[in-house]
């Protein structure tokens, strides 16, 4: 019998965060592809845009008026996914199979300059510094309100995620539960930190800092890796090497440090197929429930849906939707394509 080869041969790999497995068929990364192709939009942004309810100084769509940011600029979701008004509940009925709940919070935009066409990779690292900054803030003032447990950081980067504006921006959801990706993650590392007494993000960061096949950049206070377990063709995950529960546990070293590095992978991502390559990221970190949580490791993933071009996504269907995820190229040879990408921007060479 042939002996395993975990470059060639089918396989399942199992992400210990989320407790599930993913199917990897590296044989497959070859075959011809006929299928749907995105439009690749090329056209470049103005600086500023008199249409763009999010640039300094005009109007929204509920009439408010932006102030003339001059950095980020923070501002409550005009069509909130979730609502802070306190709602009488008097619990489900025991045993129903119509189980709801209500649930509270505040939903927040993050516009991340004045600049409309500014994306992550091409502002300065004091730009991103910023940015770091206000997100520190929001999840200490979001995370102090009462009823507030998480608070969830994230970017939809490009129309292809659903993005609604180009203008550079995140959004923040903070809410009463713990929505099912972190309360699963919440799970495992709890689990884990129970049995071993360690944290399994640090473990797994030490393993891959010593094989190194996975790890795509990479400073003295945080690494970008593409997991072991990654589903999407080019995921990553930013995690910080020293045990740091929440973003606000940084010292400035670290600030300047996760700057350096989200500048750097942005720039990679970019540079791949020279787009400004789609994606959607988020922080995921302690919850703001009042409790230590030393199971927890401050990390961020990255989900890009990009497969083999600038215009050709994966798509999660079929045996994705029915079965469990799966993936064709390797996280290694994923890692070593990105790791071997420039960290100048391509528009700065053209
Ligand atoms: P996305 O493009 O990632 O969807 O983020 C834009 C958010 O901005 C979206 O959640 C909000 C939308 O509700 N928004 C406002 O709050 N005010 C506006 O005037 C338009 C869009």
């Amino acid at each position: 019998m042939r002996k395993f080869d975990i470059n060639e041969d089918p396989h399942r790999r199992y992400n210990p965060l989320i407790n599930e497995w993913v199917l990897v068929s590296p044989h497959r990364s070859k075959r011809p592809w006929q299928g749907q192709k995105e439009a690749v939009n090329t056209v470049a942004l103005p600086e500023y845009d008199p249409e763009c309810y999010l640039c300094a100084g005009n109007v929204r769509a509920n009439g408010e008026v932006n102030p003339p940011y001059e950095s980020s600029f923070v501002f409550e979701n005009d069509f909130a996914a979730l609502k802070q008004d306190p709602i009488a509940f008097d619990g489900n009925a025991e045993g129903s199979f119509f189980k709801a709940q209500p649930e509270r919070g505040i939903s927040r935009v993050v516009c991340f300059s004045p600049r409309h066409d500014l994306t992550l990779p091409e502002m300065d690292v004091d730009g991103i510094v910023n940015i770091i900054h206000t997100w520190q803030k929001e999840y200490t003032t979001l995370g102090s309100v009462d009823y507030i447990n998480h608070v969830q950081i994230f970017e939809n980067k490009g129309s292809v995620m659903g993005c609604s504006n180009p203008h550079p921006h995140g959004q923040i959801w903070a809410q009463s539960s713990l929505p099912t990706q972190v309360q699963k993650t919440q799970d495992n590392l709890k689990a884990y930190f129970d049995k071993n007494g360690t944290n399994l993000l640090q473990d797994y960061l030490n393993e891959e800092l010593k094989v190194k096949e996975r790890v795509v950049v990479e400073n003295d206070h945080f690494a970008a890796i593409v997991p072991f377990w990654a589903i999407w063709p080019y995921e990553t995950m930013i995690i910080s090497k020293r045990h740091i529960t929440k973003i606000t546990d940084f010292t400035e070293d670290e600030v300047a440090a996760f700057a350096e590095v989200l500048k750097k992978l942005t720039t990679k991502y970019d540079n791949l197929f020279e787009t400004s390559f789609p994606y959607s990221s988020g922080i995921h970190q302690a919850p703001t429930d009042g409790e230590e949580h030393p199971e927890w490791q401050f990390h961020m993933h990255f989900y890009p849906p990009l497969l083999r071009s600038a215009s050709v996504k994966k798509f999660m269907v079929g045996y994705e939707m029915m079965g469990e995820s799966q993936r064709d190229i390797t996280p290694e040879k994923s890692a070593e394509m990105l790791r071997n990408l420039s960290e100048v921007h391509y528009k700065q060479n053209s």
